[in-house]
């Protein structure tokens, strides 16, 4: 007879089997879990992966809302309150025309494991809609967030579920979801993360995801007896996540030399420096431009279709969507001597790929440890605004310093226990279900 985690996989295929992502991330880490199942019957006693692999609750609804031209436009959303077995749901919210529940559901699950890295007390979820920012104006977007948020509100709360950014959402989002929830709520409360500072907001949340995955590569690099010093690093994406990785590594000594969007990766030789990425900041988040555009700025730089892992490099940090780095992404990656992979996206790897760099010793850091200083700066965001204080910048940041440094020991010495030497995705697989599992079983049958 196939072993728990294998017929629980199965089940979940049997149940929804056009949900692809879902089946994928599910995959990932059921299929790491085998030796703390049987080390300890208690979890298939108490039929914990068939729980943890069903959100507590999904919600879907309509927004209708209307174009600068006057028509009425439709998308559809979803909130999927996935695990709350340690805290309130806590996760992202992404606008982006592909979103759709399978997508939603992988992110959401990956949440919960991923929170539970973070030593902090947050249960996983994630929503979203289909609606697609690119060329709305101001006032288009506002709109929809505000119908948006007529019905999210019914269903968070600053004790229940507390939504932040992802794709799509950054601050201009955050604050017309923020503005409309008060007004119908009549309350000021930290129902959202990523809010800006003049209204509750905390300092290092922005940079915090990118941060925290630089900080996690210079760890595995620690652990090796080497550093970010003098490394050429290859970054995908040019959002949120990417420029402040960006950040993080020109501080730390390295030369970050591509981005990328979905049309195409600009590479430049010389560095990415922080004048230019001050130009990229600029280009991406006020004037709402394409990455394409840097090579008009910066001749000595080249615009080419496709991702950025043909490009030499000692580090790569995929940092723009799922499914990004194929298995032939990371074959040209490990021919050209890369060392690490630190994922600053959601599960950018595909499954081959990821064998591809564990075969080849390549250190390799899975999004739920990697980018886990995104949510849990958010996390620090809530404490702040529970206890109605601002921490300064300095001691946000060697919290997130501090907890990315945790969630690599936790990898390192999970992995060791069982067995499973150097491998990240086990360890972070591990510890962040046992926690989770614990307190589902501590909870009872609800
Ligand atoms: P942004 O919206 O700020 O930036 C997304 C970037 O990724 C853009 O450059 C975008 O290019 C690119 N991108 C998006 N979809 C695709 C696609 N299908 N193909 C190619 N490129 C694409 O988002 P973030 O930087 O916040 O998020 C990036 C990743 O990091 C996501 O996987 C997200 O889930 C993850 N993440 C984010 C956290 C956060 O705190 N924001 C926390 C943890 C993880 P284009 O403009 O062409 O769409
Ligand atoms: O994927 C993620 O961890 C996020 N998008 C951040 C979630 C959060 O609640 O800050």
């Amino acid at each position: 007879m196939a072993n728990y985690a294998d017929r629980v996989i199965d089940q979940v295929i049997a149940r929804d089997p056009n949900q692809v992502e879902f089946i994928q991330a599910v995959k990932e880490v059921l299929e790491t879990l085998s030796p703390v199942l049987k080390a300890d019957k208690k979890y298939e006693e108490n039929s914990i992966l068939e729980r943890i692999v069903e959100p507590e609750r999904v919600i879907m609804f309509r927004v209708p809302w209307v174009d600068d031209s006057g028509k009425v436009k439709v998308n559809r959303a979803f909130r999927i309150q996935f695990n709350s077995a340690i805290g309130p749901y806590k996760g992202g919210l992404r606008f982006h025309p592909s979103v759709n529940l399978s997508i939603l559901k992988f992110l959401a699950f990956e949440q919960v494991f991923k929170n539970s890295l973070t030593t902090l007390p947050m249960g996983g979820g994630k929503g979203g809609s289909d609606f697609d920012p690119r060329g709305k104006t101001d006032g288009e977007v506002m709109r929809f967030c505000q119908s948006f948020m007529s019905e999210l509100s019914r269903h968070i709360g600053s004790n229940t579920d507390v939504p932040a950014g992802d794709i799509g959402v950054g601050a201009r989002e955050i604050g017309y979801l923020f503005g409309q929830y008060k007004k119908l709520r009549k309350e000021f409360t930290g129902v959202l993360t990523g809010k800006s500072l003049n209204w509750g907001g905390s300092l290092i949340r922005p940079e915090a995801t990118g941060y925290g995955c630089v900080y996690f590569v210079e760890e595995m690099l620690k652990h090796n007896s080497d550093s970010l010093e003098g490394k050429v690093v290859t970054i995908s994406g040019s959002g949120n996540v990417a420029q402040f990785a960006c950040e993080k590594v020109n501080d730390l000594g390295g030369k970050v030399v591509s981005f990328s969007d979905s049309d195409g990766t600009i590479f430049d030789p010389e560095g990415i420096d922080d004048e230019k990425l001050a130009y990229v900041m600029d280009l991406k988040n006020i004037q709402r431009g394409r990455i394409r555009n840097y090579v008009e700025k910066y001749q000595g730089a080249t615009f080419v279709k496709g991702n950025p892992w043909s490009i030499d490099c000692d580090i790569a940090l995929p940092c723009a969507t799922q499914n990004e780095i194929s298995s032939s992404d990371a074959k040209n990656l490990i021919k050209n001597n890369c060392l690490a992979v630190s994922e600053g996206a959601n599960m950018p790897t595909t499954p081959n790929a990821v064998e591809c760099f564990q075969e080849a010793n390549v250190l390799y850091g899975p999004g739920k440890a990697a980018n886990a200083g995104g949510v849990a700066v958010s996390g620090l965001e809530m404490s702040q605004n529970s206890i109605r204080t601002n921490w300064t910048r300095g001691e946000v940041d060697s919290k997130l310093k501090s907890i990315m440094q945790s969630i690599h020991e936790q990898c390192i010495t999970t992995a060791e226990h069982y067995d499973c030497h150097g491998d990240y995705v086990t360890g972070a697989n591990i510890a962040g279900f046992t926690k989770v599992a614990d307190s589902m079983i501590d909870q009872g049958v609800v």
